[in-house]
């Protein structure tokens, strides 16, 4: 077992996140910690009584006293509102800005040797928040929502072609949003090229699809957001992180010159291990992916631009 992991929030992703971090077994100790009076209690409770069945042993505190949280060795921020139909995740940066700043002080009082893992949307501005009001130095500091958007471009690919998911490699980079990249270039299966086995309009359908992952589940949904892969993806950044395994995983870094980009966070592949962001794999791209990359790169300046009081 490693190190103590604390969750942020114990609404629906950080409840997930709860949940696949004791099945998991990624953290000697989780502590889940809310505003709400009881609420983180009896979300860890209910985790917790799930061990007998599932056969795992960590311990789980639910808290609303950051004191509990002490020398976490990684944090999970999810608190924060979610998305409701009609609503884009910028609708959300002006309150969570403010909910990210508040759970940030506290955590680097109490942990200031923490690698911090934002959860919370818009996600490439509220992990740049994260980043000015630590002070921490950008290795760690890092979003989640590439590991979510590369699962559900793998997992519609694997559909697309009767496979199992475990076999499709695929990576989504730049914003959490309408402007992300899906690359069909790089995806694969098994080690063979998509683009050899779908043909284009349909690949394009799965990238629109992609691109629209997280609407598709609102509008379902129709209160509230997805939270079960959210809460397993940031588990995976943590487990990363957690147990030093160098994984190579996409995840919203600071930029500082990589792929022509300077001073954003934004989707890239990253090896995660015990020191938060250790590498962004940096590779060429062609002249139509940069075009699209930039308009990721214009779309999170707006975001970062409209904060304020940081
Ligand atoms: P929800 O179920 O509403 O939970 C949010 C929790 O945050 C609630 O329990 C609140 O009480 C709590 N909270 C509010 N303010 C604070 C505070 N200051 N300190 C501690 N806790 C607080 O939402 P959710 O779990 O569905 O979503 C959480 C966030 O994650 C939202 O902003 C979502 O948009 C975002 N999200 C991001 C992704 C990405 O891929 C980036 C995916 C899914 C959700």
């Amino acid at each position: 077992m490693h190190g103590k992991l604390t969750i942020v929030g114990a609404g629906a992703v950080g409840t997930s996140a709860a949940h696949w971090a004791l099945a998991k077994s990624v953290a000697k100790e989780v502590v889940l910690i809310d505003v709400v009076d009881g609420l983180p209690q009896g979300k860890a409770l209910d985790c917790a009584q799930s061990s007998p069945i599932e056969g795992y042993s960590g311990h789980i505190k639910g808290t609303n006293d950051y004191e509990d949280t002490k020398n976490s060795d990684c944090v999970i921020i999810t608190a924060g509102l979610a998305r409701k139909p009609g609503m884009t995740r910028e609708d959300l940066l002006e309150k969570n800005v403010q909910i990210v700043k508040t759970v940030t002080q506290n955590i680097v009082e109490h942990s200031p040797e923490a690698i911090l893992i934002v959860v919370t949307n818009p996600i490439d501005a509220m992990v740049y928040t994260a980043f000015k009001v630590s002070g921490f130095p950008k290795q760690r500091v890092v979003g989640m929502a590439g590991v979510l958007d590369s699962a559900r471009y793998r997992y519609f690919i694997a559909q697309e072609l009767g496979v199992s998911p475990n076999d499709v490699s695929a990576l989504v980079m730049g914003i959490h949003g309408d402007n992300m990249l899906p690359l069909t270039r790089l995806a694969s299966v098994g080690g063979v090229p998509v683009e050899a086995l779908i043909p284009k309009d349909k690949l394009n359908e799965i990238v629109k699809r992609t691109q629209n992952g997280g609407g598709e589940i609102v509008g379902l949904l129709k209160s509230g957001s997805a939270f079960t892969t959210p809460g397993l993806a940031a588990i995976e950044m943590a487990e990363a992180i957690l147990k030093d395994q160098k994984r190579v995983l996409p995840c919203a870094a600071y930029l500082e010159g990589e792929f022509g980009i300077d001073g954003v966070f934004l989707g890239v592949p990253v090896v995660l291990g015990r020191n938060g962001v250790e590498r962004i794999l940096e590779f060429p791209l062609t002249p139509e992916e940069k075009d699209a990359l930039n308009l990721s790169v214009e779309a999170v300046k707006r975001q970062v631009e409209s904060i304020h009081g940081i």
